[in-house]
């Protein structure tokens, strides 16, 4: 294997360079390897001045983080930037790419740091349920002050190169080559006799005596359910409080606490899960797929609308159908609305809005379709019209276009029967708002063909979703899992509890809301829409369960109604609605359900087991291929909160024992036909097993 850190004299200055793709991380040889250049610099005599720089796409980005959870290896990261730091000679980190974690402690500890002018630096530990381990809640707040270490720290959100310079982390921008800068700015750093800045010697400077507390309070919300965060400001407020040698003792005690926590290992979880998501198994990294370089888009509704805006943000020239003009007008009206409150706040470029408005073609002529790649369905989820347009597009599309549906949870296996080309037919299923939410669910039919849902893949990522490949059943794999969620939690309205109640322990489990707020948001009468729609495949009792059916009779469909489950006032403040309380118990009384008490505990379990007993169900008939899939749909899609990491990772971290002993409880309790345990889910439980720990 090559040599991942080499050593090369310049002239008078020692070159250590690492070699690791493929983003040079920070594994046991990387960091044997620098500690030994810097030993060979000092070594020899002829030797006045090192540079570390990196080969590849990026400077180092980081520990490696597979190697977390294993036994710890010396050298340790610490150790290496103190050597770095101690060394008697100027060492110069030359930085490209993204310098990230390990990757910014590193040339932290060097004595300069300099960088092309599209580098980044960050501490992105934090995603990871970590703090930078190796000196970076020590050294940053010393070189860049407090609250700025506090902001890069807690959001992991790394800052461009001339924010890094006027910040205090860079001593230069470089034009032109780096390498060569950095031989010229060590062998002045001789030459000129350059102190050395050993950054451990600075004091970390305090914006305000209060910085901390403030600080943790204005970030109560973003940081809400996350440990990583708070430990941040801990460390970072050491800095400010403790010699340098204390802090760094105490930053090393919470790294290896925050790193045995289920929080980062949920969080590690994800940050690979995320990256394997898109690979199908069975089929080669290499798949061949189709080139997708015109879309059309059919419907141009809030989803329609939402997807068209995907395309052309990636710069895919988009053709807009819908049957009436004004539907088209108030179509692109909204997409201009949405760009245009982007502009508004600084994030968008008024002439990359124009350029993205340009890219959008609204057309009423299918004809217009006759040469795009991909076409994506958006029009009302009714099998029969799905089934017209199908019919349609499969006469006018080119041979080889892919004709994809939004649909949320319709037989794709049905619309494909009615084209000529089955395998060009699949689902792509975004999440609304379609130009925000990052899940994409790409649902395969029985008869897609592999290079089509591998094109899905490809281009999902292409317009920056996080596609889960699924197969065709009522749901696919997201909303099936609600579905029962939404059962059981509607059960739990006759048995004892309130809308208030349920949501409160949703939303302390880690949604962003509880599923009545979440309804009242997104308008009652969708859900009720649904209902009625698959009222023939309820069970009696859901039947009978008419909680939501009163409620929507009354008229009141949430917050666009100033009611629903909630009273809202002008400003659509919630609070709890006694008449909803009333209209719950007396629906008690009609089916004859003697309320009771319902504890939180139970809200969890009945809320969170039953989707993960349905989704080891998913698993067993294939509908989703890996535990993975369905925790990034969850976590992509629905908000599962990342420091859990996803519903199946959740189950294994509480243990499928626990698990399955509790669905037998609500077995006996709701019903078997509700709460049958998943034979996959058994059999793992019964081994002593976890979905991951196979
Ligand atoms: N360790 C191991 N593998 C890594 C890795 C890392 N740090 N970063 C990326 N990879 C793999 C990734 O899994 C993928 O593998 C491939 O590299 C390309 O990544 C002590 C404790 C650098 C911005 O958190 O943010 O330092 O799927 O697809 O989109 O204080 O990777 O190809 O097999 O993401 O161009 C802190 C994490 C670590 C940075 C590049 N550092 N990485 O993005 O490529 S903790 C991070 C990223 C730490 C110290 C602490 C991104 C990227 P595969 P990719 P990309």
């Amino acid at each position: 294997m090559a040599e991942v850190v080499t050593f090369a004299k310049e002239g008078s200055v020692g070159v250590i360079t690492v070699n690791n793709p493929p983003v040079n991380a920070l594994s046991q040889a990387v960091r044997a390897g620098i500690k030994a250049g810097i030993a060979k610099g000092m070594a020899e005599a002829d030797v006045s001045a090192m540079v570390i720089i990196c080969d590849g796409r990026t400077f180092i980005a980081g520990a490696d983080i597979r190697e977390f959870g294993k036994p710890p290896m010396e050298p340790h990261l610490p150790d290496v930037c103190q050597f770095i730091e101690d060394c008697p000679k100027p060492v110069v980190a030359a930085i490209h790419g993204t310098a990230l974690g390990g990757g910014l402690e590193i040339p932290l500890s060097c004595h300069f740091r300099i960088a092309v002018a599209t580098a980044k630096v960050g501490l992105p530990e934090v995603k990871l349920g970590l703090l930078p381990g190796a000196g970076g809640t020590q050294r940053l707040p010393r070189v860049a002050g407090v609250q700025a270490a506090l902001e890069m720290i807690t959001s992991g959100t790394p800052v461009a190169a001339a924010k890094a310079k006027a910040m205090g982390i860079l001593d230069e921008i470089v034009d032109g080559d780096l390498k060569a800068a950095a031989l010229a700015f060590a062998r002045k750093a001789v030459d000129e006799k350059l102190p050395l800045r050993r950054v451990s010697r600075l004091a970390a400077k305090l914006d305000t005596p209060t910085v901390f507390e403030d600080f943790a309070k204005a970030n109560a919300r973003k940081f809400r359910g996350f440990l990583a965060p708070y430990k941040c400001i801990e460390s970072v407020k050491n800095a400010a409080e403790l010699p340098f040698a204390e802090g760094m003792k105490k930053e090393r005690e919470i790294f290896l606490e925050l790193q045995a926590s289920d929080q980062s290992k949920a969080q590690r979880h994800v940050f690979f899960a995320e990256r394997e998501v898109v690979r199908i198994p069975g089929l080669p990294d290499d798949q061949p797929t189709r080139a997708i370089t015109s879309v059309g888009v059919l419907g141009a509704g809030t989803m329609g609308g939402g997807i068209a805006m995907c395309f052309a943000n990636a710069g895919i020239p988009v053709k807009l159908l819908d049957v009436k003009q004004d539907f088209l007008d108030k179509g692109l009206a909204i997409i201009q609305k949405n760009y245009a409150n982007t502009v508004a706040k600084g994030s968008l470029k008024q002439e990359v809005m124009d350029k993205r408005m340009s890219l959008i073609q609204p057309t009423l002529a299918y004809e217009d379709l006759k040469d795009v790649d991909l076409v994506i369905e958006a029009v009302f989820e009714d099998m029969a019209i799905k089934k017209e347009v199908f019919t349609k597009l499969d006469a006018v599309c080119k041979p080889g276009a892919i004709l994809a549906s939004n649909t949320s949870y319709l037989n794709i296996d049905d619309i494909a029967a009615i084209t000529r080309r089955p395998q060009d037919v699949m689902g792509m299923h975004f999440f609304s708002p379609a130009n925000v939410m990052r899940l994409l669910e790409n649902v395969r039919g029985a008869r897609t063909s592999p290079d089509v849902y591998a094109t899905a893949m490809k281009i999902g990522k292409t317009i920056g979703k996080v596609p889960v490949l699924v197969g065709v059943c009522d749901g696919f794999v997201g909303n099936r899992m609600l579905a029962k969620r939404t059962r059981e939690c509607g059960f739990m309205l006759e048995e004892g509890a309130l809308p208030w109640q349920i949501d409160k322990v949703i939303y302390n489990f880690g949604f962003p809301m509880g599923p009545y707020q979440m309804g009242d948001m997104a308008g009652l009468d969708i859900g009720w829409r649904n209902r009625k729609a698959k009222f023939s495949t309820l069970s009696d009792r859901e039947k009978k369960n008419t909680i939501l059916d009163k409620i929507c009779e009354m008229g009141h469909f949430g917050q666009k109604t100033g009611s629903g489950f909630y009273k809202y006032d002008e400003k659509r403040n919630a609070t709890p609605d006694p008449m909803i309380e009333e209209l719950i118990i007396n629906h008690s009384k009609d089916v004859g359900i003697t309320r009771r008490t319902i504890t939180d505990q139970e809200i969890v379990e009945r809320a969170i087991y039953s989707m993960i007993n349905e989704g080891a169900k998913i698993l067993e008939e294939g509908i989703a291929a890996r535990p993975l899939d369905i925790d990034v749909v969850w976590l992509y899609g629905y908000g599962f909160p990342v420091y859990l990491g996803g519903p199946m990772f959740y189950a294994d971290t509480i243990g499928l024992g626990k698990v399955y002993d509790a669905i037998l409880k609500y077995r006996d309790l709701v019903g078997a036909e509700y709460w049958t345990p998943s034979p996959l889910l058994e059999k793992l439980a019964k081994a002593g097993k976890g979905f991951y720990s196979k």
